[in-house]
């Protein structure tokens, strides 16, 4: 592993989304190892928030010129990452997703004076939606070809990258993580007494609201829940199906057993109030917040879709059914959640998946190794 404090560039979308939230932790665990940690966005990524040492934000602010028909983003944010790491003598870059961040950083790269790397990591949604876009396609493999190493988050997401854009270069698998120091199970009786005041069992769904989320998929095995089991449902996060899933409840009476948190940054402290998640996505590289729920103890239902069977072990940490089995998923559900003794097992097994295949210090050691390979050139 390096022996010396490296100096790294990080850019992540800093809004809600697991690649924000894993580049961002990242950041901070290295700075934690003694690194020095440039984050170049757009904005303050959101779990940073508070000051940390060893890192510094370098903001990417674009001026709105009357020559340009669209503010320049890229070039922007691609200078910015030159003038940072020529002024910082940044060791390499570390980016997430290949359109824009790679190819700004491989730009980056060639305006400055010292040997600059650029690590690329592949989160799944440059891949598996723009890869289908023809005009983009070029620039997506440009950008993973021209990096000096890249990264992907699940073997499903490598293997897609190799199919969709036939790519003559080594992909490293790196699985997302979690800080185990967050995520310890915290019982908070306030929160059940304001949601589930009546013994019910808390179902929990997080995420930005999107079509591939399939957010009406969790309100109808919801519904078949409530059927069998006395049951809550909580929505964590916003996006464009929202109104439609309001709608859904509403129209079928749910609506008082459903509770809109909205956007939260703590999601460890609620999801160890939950008993169960549900994550029927059409597609989902890694499925970071059934990682999240595992790590609380909260075993998933998920759909057999991308890299969800590689984070969830199937019979043992939650259940795996076909993308729009709502039956299979809402039986799976009530098992789990009626039988105590099989829902400890779970339980149990989620909490010793997390432990021991993704803890932070074991994926922050191998994102150590792959920047000393390519340090060393
Ligand atoms: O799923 C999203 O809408 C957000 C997206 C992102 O860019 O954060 O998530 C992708 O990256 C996450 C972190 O690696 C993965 O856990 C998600 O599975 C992946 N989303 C998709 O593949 C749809």
């Amino acid at each position: 592993l390096p022996n010396r404090s490296l100096k790294i560039g990080i850019t992540c979308y800093p809004t809600l989304g697991g690649s924000g939230v894993v580049a961002t932790e990242l950041g901070k665990l290295l700075a934690e190892h003694g690194h020095q940690i440039h984050f170049i966005t757009p904005g303050v990524p959101f779990r940073l928030g508070k000051f940390y040492p060893n890192i510094y934000y370098h903001e990417v602010e674009v001026n709105q010129y009357e020559v340009f028909r669209y503010p320049p983003y890229d070039l922007t944010l691609a200078s910015k990452m030159a003038q940072v790491a020529n002024r910082e003598k940044l060791d390499l870059l570390h980016v997430h997703y290949a359109i824009p961040h790679a190819v700004c950083a491989i730009l980056a790269r060639q305006m400055v004076d010292h040997p600059l790397k650029v690590v690329t990591t592949l989160h799944g949604t440059d891949i598996t939606v723009l890869a289908y876009d023809e005009t983009l396609k070029e620039m997506i493999r440009y950008g993973i070809e021209q990096s000096d190493l890249v990264t992907a988050v699940s073997d499903h997401l490598i293997n897609e990258t190799y199919e969709l854009l036939h790519i003559n270069k080594d992909i490293y698998k790196v699985y997302n993580f979690v800080d185990l120091r967050q995520y310890e199970r915290s019982v908070h009786p306030l929160f059940r007494k304001q949601y589930a005041p009546n013994g019910e069992k808390l179902v929990v769904h997080i995420s930005n609201f999107r079509p591939v989320k399939r957010v009406l998929d969790v309100a109808k095995v919801f519904q078949l829940i409530l059927r069998e089991i006395p049951a809550k449902l909580i929505f964590i996060g916003e996006g464009p199906d929202f109104p439609r899933v309001c709608h859904w409840l509403k129209e079928h009476h749910l609506d008082s057993y459903v509770h809109f948190l909205g956007k939260q940054d703590d999601v460890a402290e609620i999801l160890s109030q939950t008993d169960l998640m549900l994550l029927p996505s059409e597609k989902e590289s890694f499925g970071l917040v059934a990682l999240e729920a595992m790590a609380c103890g909260v075993p998933v239902i998920a759909s057999n879709t991308g890299g969800i069977p590689e984070v969830i072990a199937q019979g043992q940490t939650g259940l795996i059914y076909p993308v729009g089995d709502i039956e299979g998923m809402a039986h799976g559900a009530v098992t789990l959640l009626s039988q105590p003794d099989v829902y400890r097992r779970f339980s149990q097994a989620a909490l010793e998946r997390t432990r021991t295949q993704f803890a932070a210090d074991i994926i922050l050691e191998q994102y150590l190794t792959l920047y000393q390979r390519v340090l060393n050139g």
